[in-house]
């Protein structure tokens, strides 16, 4: 790792390759950049002031990574400072601000910048991009903006006319004191499980609002001991060796997940256990039983969550919100919960990126409008008719059995392999053909088809407005990483730069 720098760049007129976003995504992209080409031309643009996306920004009480930090963390940048096997989000956040020192990625971030626009220069073979900061021609512009980095707030009648205090999980109004007060949470999943054992002890009275349960299953978390981390410094083999352990056993949930769905029951099995020994109320059991496949929506890795819902001070109600009135929530039986505060715990817009909103194409078409609410990418990263974007965490890379970070650095891996071949061979701009990216999509849609995050029974954030799953990579990691090992320029339509006239 290079010497850190504080340096950052003022925005220039013109740059060869625009990252967009500073998370775990865009630091992965601009990593790949800087070691493929260590003078490489880049900009990374951040729109709030520091790195980390959702990992700055999620600062719920509870909030810790639900994939074990072995694997939840950059392959080219190991740590032995892990307080536990999954890492609490503080010090995720902190991880990734020292990925940003120590890999000079600072020489190249502008924070404060918001992208507002870019547009496909056919003319000038480039991206024309309006920021927050000003105006500046790109060449190669990458999108890691972020799957899970816009909060969705459902649209409750009344909402607006509530008295009290109302925020959501991902922008946790730390200001506002809990102590002593009615609290409501609309949405039971990742989050909500994190946060509502943290702050149950406080509140005089939770009311926590469930749509659908779901699957939860034993955290089999620890903490991690000095020994531990004196081995993972002095001898960063044995590291490597944990993580490779648990990147295999993690696969090995996707042959259950994709493949033999079938023996999926005997998972439930272990939930059911858990579900058994926590909540001794048979009725409220009942209601904490989902009715779909283990699997189908994320499975919830909590050992705090079912003995907070038994408490006496917790209610749980299953049927939707109604309404919001002046003093509380009235549910669908018309019965008003009054409350001081509610939290929505309602997750994000993955299959709905605005950023979709802000980017136009050849034709003039901007990215949401060329997927009419049903994303889709050659790989999950480009698309016909928007020569030279890269998306970062794009249509169907997300996992349900193992890392992100493992996907994402794949990605970065492919535009790094597509950035050598464009100077290799003098492109100026390559645009997925229709056909590759359609054969990759039948095929996606394909594979997906008999796993459990398309047949299992359940809704899920996973299905867009038009039904199909567009978030979900179907199968094996290490086969997404042998797609993008290589950047496979045979499938994209080319520009050759203009040679300068003798
Ligand atoms: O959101 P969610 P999240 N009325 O979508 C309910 C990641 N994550 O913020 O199931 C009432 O999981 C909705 O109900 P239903 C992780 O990938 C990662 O908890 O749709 N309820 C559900 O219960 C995760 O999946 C980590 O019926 C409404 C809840 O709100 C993703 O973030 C940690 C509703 C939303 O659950 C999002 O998690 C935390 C409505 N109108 C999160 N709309 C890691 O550690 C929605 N709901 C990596």
């Amino acid at each position: 790792m290079t010497t850190p720098s504080t340096t950052a760049p003022t925005l220039p007129a013109a740059v060869h390759t625009l990252v967009v976003g500073a998370g775990f995504a865009g630091l992965a992209a601009a990593a790949a950049v800087l070691r493929a080409d260590p003078r490489a031309d880049l900009l990374i643009i951040e729109r709030a002031d520091e790195v980390g996306g959702t990992w700055r920004d999620n600062t719920y009480p509870g909030c810790a990574c639900d994939v074990p930090t072995s694997l939840y963390s950059f392959s080219f940048a190991p740590s032995a400072k892990w307080s536990h096997t999954f890492a609490r989000q503080p010090e995720i956040h902190r991880y990734l601000t020292s990925v940003a020192d120590q890999t000079g990625l600072r020489r190249h971030l502008i924070t404060g910048c918001a992208l507002l626009g870019a547009a496909w220069d056919e003319g000038g073979q480039c991206w024309q991009v309006q920021t927050s900061l000003g105006k500046l021609t790109a060449t190669v512009l990458v999108a890691a903006t972020g799957a899970l980095s816009t909060p969705k707030l459902p649209d409750v009648p009344g909402l607006n006319t509530f008295g009290g205090t109302v925020f959501h999980s991902a922008t946790w109004n730390h200001d506002h004191d809990l102590t002593g007060e009615r609290v409501a949470v609309i949405g039971t999943g990742a989050s909500a499980v994190q946060f509502v054992p943290e702050i149950a002890d406080r509140t005089a009275h939770l009311t926590v609002f469930q749509r659908t349960p779901a699957w939860v299953m034993p955290r089999l978390d620890r903490t991690l001991g000095r020994l531990e981390k004196t081995i993972y410094r002095r001898i960063p083999f044995v590291q490597r060796l944990v993580r490779g352990t648990v990147y295999t056993y993690r696969e090995g949930y996707l042959a259950l997940l994709a493949h033999l769905t079938w023996l999926l029951p005997l998972v439930q099995l272990v939930a059911k256990t858990q579900l058994r020994r926590q909540v001794p109320d048979p009725a409220l059991r009942t209601v904490l039983t989902p009715d779909f496949r283990i699997g189908c929506k994320r499975i919830l890795l909590t050992n705090d969550w079912l003995p907070t819902l038994a408490r006496d001070d917790v209610e749980v109600v299953t049927t939707a919100l109604a309404e919001v009135t002046e003093t509380g929530v009235r549910d669908r039986t018309g019965r008003l919960h009054d409350v001081d505060t509610i939290i929505f715990a309602t997750g994000f817009t993955p299959t709905e990126p605005p950023v979709a909103h802000l980017l136009t194409g050849t034709d003039g078409t901007t990215l949401a409008a060329h997927w009419a609410g049903s994303p889709s990418a050659h790989l999950g990263i480009t698309v016909p008719g928007f020569p030279n974007l890269f998306l970062m965490y794009g249509p169907n890379t997300n996992l349900g059995h193992s890392s992100i970070v493992y996907m994402l650095e794949s990605q970065a891996a492919y535009l790094a392999a597509a950035l050598r071949v464009m100077r290799a061979e003098g492109l100026a701009s390559v645009d997925v053909r229709p056909q590759a990216e359609r054969t990759y999509n039948a095929w996606v849609n394909d594979a997906l088809t008999n796993t459990v995050w398309s047949s299992g029974g359940c809704s899920s954030w996973y299905l867009d407005s038009r039904g199909r799953n567009s978030v979900m990579w179907p199968t094996f990691t290490f086969r997404f990483r042998a797609r993008t090992k290589t950047f496979d320029v045979t499938n994209y339509d080319t520009r050759r730069m203009q040679q300068p006239a003798a």
